[in-house]
């Protein structure tokens, strides 16, 4: 009897194992589910507000960014949706140069990049690579901004047919690489700094440093393509820059270069501007305190805003208000190419290792400002 009294309890759930088995299985598939299909992380990541939190680092292994006979790296702002081009650039730039040197390269966004872009970019690019997000208040829409003038100066450009005419995006890009970038944390220990972009090629071999080719000059600006930009992007940049200068009486340079960007003593501005999607910058020029001043005294005017002034023309102006000529350089050989408009060396021997054609190169036409450029009087 107590046996069987005992074994009672045993026999009811003898009976009912298989349904709570059944249960059981029941409850794991819905957990598993619930698992399987939640938001991949990457897709929902918020945005968090502080940015030294929110940069991911990846150093390869035995990499060591000390023996570096610079303290540089590429950066770029970019976009998760640029990552195959942006890959792109990267894997010419490598077998052009950086397989040599293993500069590492720094990425910004204003939105949290995938874990797939990072991947991705980090298999490319074979050094250390550092993702950051850009701090709010230096990439939002600043609140001072009329926004009726704004629409109005976009409605202007678009009935001139200007590309990225009403791209707000495109106005906190030129803004951000103006005056911010510079003082994202990620770039806080370079002294230089080469803008790579997604959607450009390296057409030749790169068989010295450009870093340190500067470095050891005293270069603090470097470019490949200089152009004339769409006069109605900039039509108040030049008055903002007079009014500067008058108010800043010992900001100029006394061996400046404006001759460069204006063909009748300072009246106008002739539109032309370094190409900044690639540069390579002294960063220490662009920390300085009158390099601030310049982008406060623009930023204030509005006009990147109004009337969609470019970093190019900002950057551009200021370089030639503060660098004599020999501070900047025409890296001729290096093969480059953005859109419309490519930098080939004619040079025989450089052309060797090079994959572009000579006679397409942008300074022989007279949309380019380099000849004019190389024509400056030296300043000593
Ligand atoms: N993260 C981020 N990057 C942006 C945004 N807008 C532009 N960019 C980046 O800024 C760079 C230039 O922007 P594009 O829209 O490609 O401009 P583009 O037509 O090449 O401009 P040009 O060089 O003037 O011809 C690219 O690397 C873009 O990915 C943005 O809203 N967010
Ligand atoms: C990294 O390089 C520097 C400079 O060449 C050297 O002093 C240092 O010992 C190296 N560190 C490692 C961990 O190899």
């Amino acid at each position: 009897m107590a046996r069987r009294s005992a074994s009672f309890p045993l026999g009811i759930l003898g009976r009912y194992k298989i349904i709570l088995l059944l249960i059981f299985a029941v409850a794991l598939f819905h957990i598993g589910f619930v698992y399987l299909f939640k938001t991949p992380s990457h897709l929902k990541a918020r945005r968090p507000e502080d940015v030294t939190s929110f940069s991911d680092v990846r150093v390869p292994v035995g990499y060591n960014e000390s023996s570096l006979p610079v303290r540089a790296a590429f950066a770029t702002v970019v976009r998760n949706s640029d990552l195959h081009e942006l890959r792109a650039a990267i894997r010419q730039l490598e077998d052009r140069f950086n397989n040599r040197y293993h500069y590492p390269y720094v990425f910004l966004s204003d939105e949290p990049f995938t874990d797939e872009f990072k991947e991705a970019v980090a298999w490319t690019a074979k050094s250390k690579v550092s993702f950051g997000l850009i701090p709010r208040d230096h990439w939002e829409l600043p609140s001072w901004i009329d926004r009726q003038k704004m629409r109005d100066g976009m409605a202007y450009l678009t009935s001139k047919e200007v590309i990225h005419s009403e791209s707000i995006n495109y106005r906190q890009m030129t803004r951000y690489y103006s005056g911010f970038f510079y003082k994202h944390p990620l770039l806080a220990n370079y002294e230089y700094y080469w803008r790579i972009e997604h959607d450009t090629e390296y057409t030749c071999d790169i068989p010295y440093d450009p870093f340190l080719y500067m470095k050891e000059r005293g270069i603090h600006y470097g470019y490949t393509i200089s152009l004339h930009e769409f006069e109605d992007t900039v039509k108040s940049l030049w008055g903002v820059v007079q009014d500067y200068l008058k108010t800043r009486p010992t900001a100029l340079q006394p061996q400046n270069t404006m001759d460069w960007v204006t063909n009748n003593g300072g009246q106008s501005y002739n539109l032309c501007h370094f190409w900044t999607n690639f540069e390579v910058v002294n960063l220490g020029l662009l920390r300085s305190p009158q390099y601030e001043d310049f982008f406060q005294h623009v930023d204030k005017a509005g006009g990147i805003f109004y009337e969609r002034w470019g970093d190019a023309p900002i950057r551009s102006i200021a370089m030639t208000m503060f660098l004599r000529k020999e501070q900047v350089h025409w890296f001729e050989d290096i093969g480059y190419s953005h859109s419309a408009f490519q930098n080939c060396p004619s040079d025989p021997e450089v052309q060797m290792r090079c994959h572009c054609n000579p006679s397409s190169s942008i300074h022989r036409n007279d949309f380019s400002c380099t000849r004019q450029w190389n024509q400056l009087p030296a300043s000593y």
